[in-house]
């Protein structure tokens, strides 16, 4: 859609004062224009050392200048928070970054505040001005923008539970937050074709939040036009009839017009009406990025049209007409930013490069190793008392219901929330007593809206990006939230957030972030009746994400001993629950208290033995057993039974003593077999306990298929007890 100019607004003269232009000085305009031409003049010369090879990659942010410049100056660094694209160069500038640490990271130098040298440029992030490490998938900085927001309130509603704490997570996570903060996102016209930008509009707009959404139209998404992205060619359009938000839809490379849409957002958000939209129309006049060709599918004539339009050359000109500046002002303002420009260049190509032996730090927190004996306590079960019965048994289900119980009492930054998670959104039927109230589609988290309010749990939308990228923004800003997937096989609309953001936040911004959140997910089959969609197992494709904690217990007391752990913890977690074991027998216990942990990377020997090895987690475990038990009666093979409780880390000593005194080793799984967890096991073990071994590493593991509804269909295609049997019993005939 081809916008028109906007004609400036004529300037208004207060009575004995200057002129202004929708409030802004003729002095501000000045340093608008600064922004402006430094930022244009960063991409010129971020092009040029691209060209001379000093650089490896450019993306501009040419012609989005006067749009983002206004943003600059409405909003307030290191007090609202900012997840700006990449075009957002000038409104970067306008906070507070330096042009030499722009080209330290287009360099790749250690001194990059953003990332250090870990992220191409353009991908902004500076730690003390609240602009949170941003990323390359165009879309999902809103839904983490949401989180963010909502740690603004959550903190303005539970002031304590922003103190400093420590002994956990908190003693890393200094928290800061103002009443009346705004969180800016934004991004292209072509963005907002990602189904997360529409998650994130919904739960802004549900929730009232403080969130500045800012459009930057400059109708291209590299080569793809606006009108193939959005019906109609109109974003705003779209959205209008979305409660609670302002709309502002502005000419982009009016300043002016700019600065007054951006400054009544802000007030409008500032007031807690709610979120605010604005949808500049700007211009592209550089191609997509020094790897993209223009001209290739847009004609001479469109691209002429469109530069008339240039923020910089509008503003100088009305600089000039208006007698703010003239000619020769002009000039100086010009010159003394080249100079800068060449100062910070020059500084930034002479940069030290980061230490190679780097690349591996901050993968986790530097802080708090989970897998130290800080977490690992003693289960205080309850005493039995004479005359009494003994302390009930509780299942998985139990246990974890009141590990979550004890943290929420413990931590007040705790928040649950997820698909059904909430006993009743509808509170109301909860305070007349009309309904008992759910809790979880598994009941897992029954009763902690009752006890805890609405603020602390609560339903989202049916939409699992929603769930994960909120919980990311709420992490990275101190709170602790645990939220849940309801099936495993549901998760897959957040593998963007769980896998390119979560657990990658810590090590593209070189530490200056992080999100230590938990996400349960119940998985696993052996339901009878469960089938494709309700019963998959898939965990090595989150154990091969560096960053990421992966737990999966096999029992009540682990359950809940590692759920601690995980919610103490500094790094986000990603919490296996197997919904065969909510309430099997196996594996009850009695409540080990409210401090019970259990340290990661630290298996459980559920049985000693001395003939065979044999590895698994989870719903296996107690298989295994069983098949264990039976060779050893009917063949007398003793076998070393290891859960490995959680799967990155894995306690590789425990395998490896294991397996230097038995010789013989097998894995098992209930996930399929091919490019499974089993295969790195022993991958490792054939490379460094080679000579250890009698005998080939064996794996059992489902048929390489889904899960079928038809019981016996499902009984051959999982791993049965009589599968691990044979395989015990064919090993030790090897
Ligand atoms: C999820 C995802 N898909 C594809 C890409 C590749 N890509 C990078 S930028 C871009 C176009 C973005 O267009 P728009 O949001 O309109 O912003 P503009 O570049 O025009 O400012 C694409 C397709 C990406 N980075 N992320």
């Amino acid at each position: 859609m081809a916008t028109t100019k906007t004609e400036p607004k004529p300037a208004t003269q207060p009575k004995g004062g200057q002129k202004t232009y929708e409030g802004l000085s003729g002095q501000q305009l000045v340093e608008l224009y600064r922004i402006m031409f430094l930022s244009r003049r960063l991409d010129d010369r971020e092009i040029l050392l691209k060209r001379q090879q000093k650089i490896f990659f450019q993306i501009s942010g040419a012609g989005h200048e006067a749009l983002l410049a206004a943003a600059g100056l409405v909003l307030k660094p290191s007090y609202d928070w900012f997840y700006p694209y990449y075009r957002d160069r000038a409104l970067c500038l306008g906070l507070g970054v330096t042009p030499y640490e722009m080209l330290c990271q287009a360099v790749g130098a250690a001194d990059d505040p953003a990332s250090g040298g870990r992220q191409m440029p353009s991908h902004w992030g500076h730690q003390r001005l609240n602009i949170v490490t941003q990323s390359s998938p165009t879309g999902t900085q809103y839904l983490q923008s949401i989180g963010c927001a909502e740690a603004s309130r959550f903190f303005s509603a539970h002031p304590n539970a922003a103190k400093k704490s420590s002994g956990d997570y908190r003693q890393f996570k200094d928290v800061q937050f103002h009443g009346d903060e705004i969180t800016y996102v934004s991004g292209g016209e072509g963005s907002t074709s990602e189904g997360e930008f529409w998650e994130a509009m919904n739960s802004a707009s549900v929730r009232k939040l403080p969130v500045l959404f800012m459009i930057e139209d400059n109708e291209y998404a590299i080569s793809v036009p606006v009108e193939v992205q959005t019906p109609g060619g109109n974003i705003s359009r779209l959205l209008a009839n979305f409660p609670n938000f302002h709309f502002e839809e502005v000419d982009g490379t009016d300043v002016v017009a700019s600065y007054a849409a951006v400054k009544r957002a802000a007030e409008h958000i500032r007031k807690g009406k709610g979120p605010a939209f604005v949808h500049g129309h700007v211009i592209r006049p550089y191609s997509h990025s020094l790897s993209d060709d223009e001209k290739l599918y847009r004609p001479e004539s469109e691209r002429q049209d469109e530069a008339k339009r240039d923020p910089i050359t509008r503003l100088q000109m009305f600089l000039v007409r208006e007698g703010i500046l003239d000619e020769e002002g002009i000039n100086q303002l010009e010159k003394a930013v080249d100079e800068e420009v060449q100062e910070a260049s020059d500084r930034a190509v002479e940069a030290k490069f980061p230490e190679l032996n780097s690349v591996e730090q901050f993968v986790y927190s530097p802080d708090l190793d989970p897998t130290s004996h800080a977490f690992e306590t003693h289960p205080q079960f309850p005493e039995a008392t004479p005359g009494k019965a003994a302390p009930g048994e509780k299942t998985m289900a139990d246990l974890i219901n009141a590990c979550l119980r004890d943290e929420m009492k413990r931590d007040e930054r705790i928040v649950l929330f997820g698909e059904d998670v909430a006993d009743c959104s509808r509170e109301g039927y909860l305070e007349k007593k009309l309904i008992k109230g759910k809790g979880g589609v598994f009941k897992l988290t029954s009763g902690l809206q009752c006890d805890y309010g609405n603020d602390r749990v609560f339903n989202s939308p049916l939409a699992e990006a929603n769930i994960v990228g909120r919980a990311i923004g709420m992490a990275t800003r101190g709170m602790k939230p645990v939220a849940e997937i309801q099936f495993f096989d549901y998760i897959w609309p957040a593998m963007m957030q769980l896998r390119d953001e979560m657990s990658l936040i810590r090590w593209r911004s070189n530490n200056a972030f992080s999100c230590p959140a938990v996400i349960r997910v119940a998985i696993g089959g052996y339901l009878t009746g469960g089938a494709v969609y309700h019963s998959q197992c898939g965990e090595s494709i989150f154990t091969h994400i560096p960053g990421l904690r992966v737990v999966f217990p096999s029992n009540a007391l682990d359950a809940n001993g590692l759920l601690r752990t995980s919610i103490r913890c500094d790094d986000p977690v990603l919490f296996l629950e197997h919904k065969r074991l909510y309430r099997e027998t196996f594996g009850r216990a009695p409540y080990p208290g409210p401090d019970y942990m259990v340290p990661f990377g630290k298996a459980k020997v559920v049985q000693h033995g001395e003939h065979i090895t044999l590895v698994t987690y989870g719903a296996v475990v107690p298989r295994a057993l069983q098949a264990a038990q039976r060779a050893e009666h009917d063949h007398g093979i003793k076998v070393e039974l290891i859960d490995l409780r959680t799967l990155n880390p894995f306690d590789w000593e425990t395998i490896a003593q294991s397996v230097r005194k038995t010789s013989r080793v097998i894995v098992a799984h209930e996930d399929v077999l091919s490019w499974g967890y089993g295969a790195e096991i022993a991958a490792r073990i054939a490379d460094e306990l080679f000579e250890s071994l009698d005998a080939p590493i064996k794996r059992v593991a489902a048929k390489d298929v889904f899960v079928a509804y038809q019981p016996v269909l499902e009984d051959v295609i999982l791993p049965q007890p009589d599968d691990v049997y044979k395989a015990i019993v064919d090993l030790a005939r090897f």
